[in-house]
């Protein structure tokens, strides 16, 4: 009687912990790299379909005012899993960080709590990932093609294939081998739609009889703004038409080339069969001046939507994978890019600026029974948020000094209310020559204080001058709205406690 009664307390508090287990949702973080929203059409883009990325919008939420702290790859990866700026999380930047893994992440609460949690594909933290089940990431960027790997018992691993499938083959394999009794969390990092671009062979001229419209400030004269102008990010004058347009000089040259020389004799034989031709076609019209920009444009954008292609389709292979497995009820998944970037505008590619195209970024999210499908958020949120988000979905405390809050109230009571300010800060002073800034946006208003590399401030009103072509600083008719603005900025400087900034701010204010 006695044992009959201790097996049955046992019984019961096993399916209890089971039914927790079960309870607390899987979670899915899909992070691609430089993945434009002007390039997904669950945004409106009409460059290209992306049916998958959208799939995920349709069944859950498209945030249209989502935004990163820090427009760069190592910042915003350490930003999302810290839920802290880059002043408190230590990575501030690409060239001079390396991120203190002993600190404490999402992940780890995730993993303290009985959560097996991974990070598969690109990291670029420097360190190797610290509090994970299981990990398996690319070197810095990785390649596009036969990536390497390092491993958690601190080998490398070449495996065949194209980057963005060899990742989701990669975090497949890792969800087949996991302990089913226990909820998951699995972030995995694409390489797409990094520089320089190389598509995967089956996706190879899918965007040749399209030409693109140029976006209406593709000729950008940067009147007025002074870090805009001496920038080293244009299509016409940093875009390298061997290495980044793939028209390389001579057949030495090519050789020459890392991401080319890793290719095997089959995948070489497609992308010479593919390249060539258009070299060939692209000596013979002795292009120049705007004719020959114009013509890098296209070239580029054939090439950055065919890596997004790849993308889109292996986030498909995710959401099939969770189908099949019978997870789709009980996951959340995220995707999300580590910043927005520049198709063009400005006569730009890469990121870093506070300016909209690359401060924001593309994020949807499904969480089936909490998030009602085809919802659109329009709260201001950012990549500080997921953290906090994500752990008060498993139900864990959220610890008091994430900086970032969590964005379900937003999405399942009609009263809650998010930020009314964002505040954003880029250290890099490097490669691309973007100044260092910092700034807040109210959403419609945007002030940012360039330091360093030049010293000056910009305002923007987003409702009238969406693309940021007209810096209204110095302007009388804003001025009291720049002071209004100067205050909120020192606030949320203040709040976030950011010291360098706090600096700055105080010995510049009065210019
Ligand atoms: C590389 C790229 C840059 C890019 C940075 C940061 N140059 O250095 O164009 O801005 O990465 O990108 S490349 O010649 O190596 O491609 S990030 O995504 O890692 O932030
Ligand atoms: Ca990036």
């Amino acid at each position: 009687m006695k044992m009959n009664s201790i097996l049955i307390t046992i019984v019961f508090v096993f399916c209890q912990l089971l039914s927790l287990a079960q309870q607390r949702p899987n979670i899915v973080l899909i992070v691609s790299d430089d993945h434009a929203y002007q390039a997904i059409s669950a945004y409106g883009s009409k460059l290209m379909q992306t049916p998958n990325i959208d799939r995920i919008a349709n069944e859950g939420v498209l945030f249209k005012k989502a935004y990163v702290t820090n427009s760069i790859c190592g910042p915003s990866r350490a930003t999302i899993i810290t839920g802290k700026y880059s002043h408190k999380n230590g990575f501030k930047d690409n060239e001079h960080s390396s991120f203190d893994g002993s600190q404490n992440t999402f992940i780890k609460e995730l993993t303290k709590s009985g959560y097996q949690t991974a990070w598969i594909g690109k990291w670029h933290l420097e360190t190797e990932p610290q509090g994970f089940t299981y990990w398996q990431v690319l070197p810095g960027q990785g390649s596009y093609y036969n990536p390497d790997f390092l491993m958690m018992d601190g080998s490398k691993k070449r495996i065949d294939g194209y980057a963005s499938n060899v990742v989701e083959d990669v975090s497949e394999e890792w969800l087949n081998k996991r302990d089913t009794s226990k909820p998951f969390c699995l972030v995995i990092g694409h390489k797409a739609t990094h520089r320089t671009w190389i598509p995967d062979t089956i996706d190879l001229g899918m965007f040749d009889n399209i030409t693109f419209p140029l976006p209406q400030n593709f000729y950008d004269n940067y009147a007025g703004r002074k870090a805009a102008a001496v920038q080293d990010m244009t299509i016409a004058k940093t875009m390298i038409m061997g290495y980044d347009l793939k028209m390389f000089e001579n057949e030495e040259a090519k050789n020459k080339e890392g991401s080319i020389k890793r290719m095997n004799a089959e995948q070489r034989k497609r992308y010479d069969a593919y390249y060539e031709p258009i070299i060939a076609d692209f000596k013979s019209r002795n292009l120049t001046g705007n004719a020959l920009t114009e013509w890098k444009y296209q070239r580029y954008m054939r090439d950055y939507l065919s890596t997004a292609a790849s993308l889109d389709r292996n986030i498909g292979r995710t959401l099939d994978y969770l189908d099949t497995h019978q997870l789709t009820n009980n996951s959340i998944v995220i995707y999300i890019s580590d910043q927005g970037f520049y198709l063009g505008e400005h006569g730009w590619f890469d990121k870093r600026f506070m300016y909209e195209e690359s401060f924001r970024t593309p994020m949807v999210m499904r969480y089936p029974g909490v998030i009602k499908s085809g919802t659109v958020n329009n709260n201001l949120l950012m990549n500080l948020d997921i953290a906090p988000t994500l752990l008060a979905a498993a139900s864990i405390q959220v610890p008091g000094d994430m900086q970032g809050q969590s964005f379900l109230p937003l999405l399942t009571n009609k009263k809650a209310k998010g930020r009314k300010a964002m505040y954003y800060h880029y250290y890099e002073n490097g490669e691309h020559s973007v100044s260092p800034h910092f700034g807040i946006s109210t959403g419609r208003y945007k002030l940012i204080r360039f330091y360093k590399r030049v010293e000056s401030w910009e305002l923007y009103d987003l409702e009238n001058d969406a693309s940021e072509m007209k810096n209204l600083y110095g302007n009388k008719k804003y001025k009291k709205l720049t002071e209004k603005l100067k205050i909120e900025l020192f606030q949320l400087i203040n709040l976030y406690d950011d010291k360098e900034a706090e600096k700055i701010f105080t010995e510049k204010i009065k210019e």
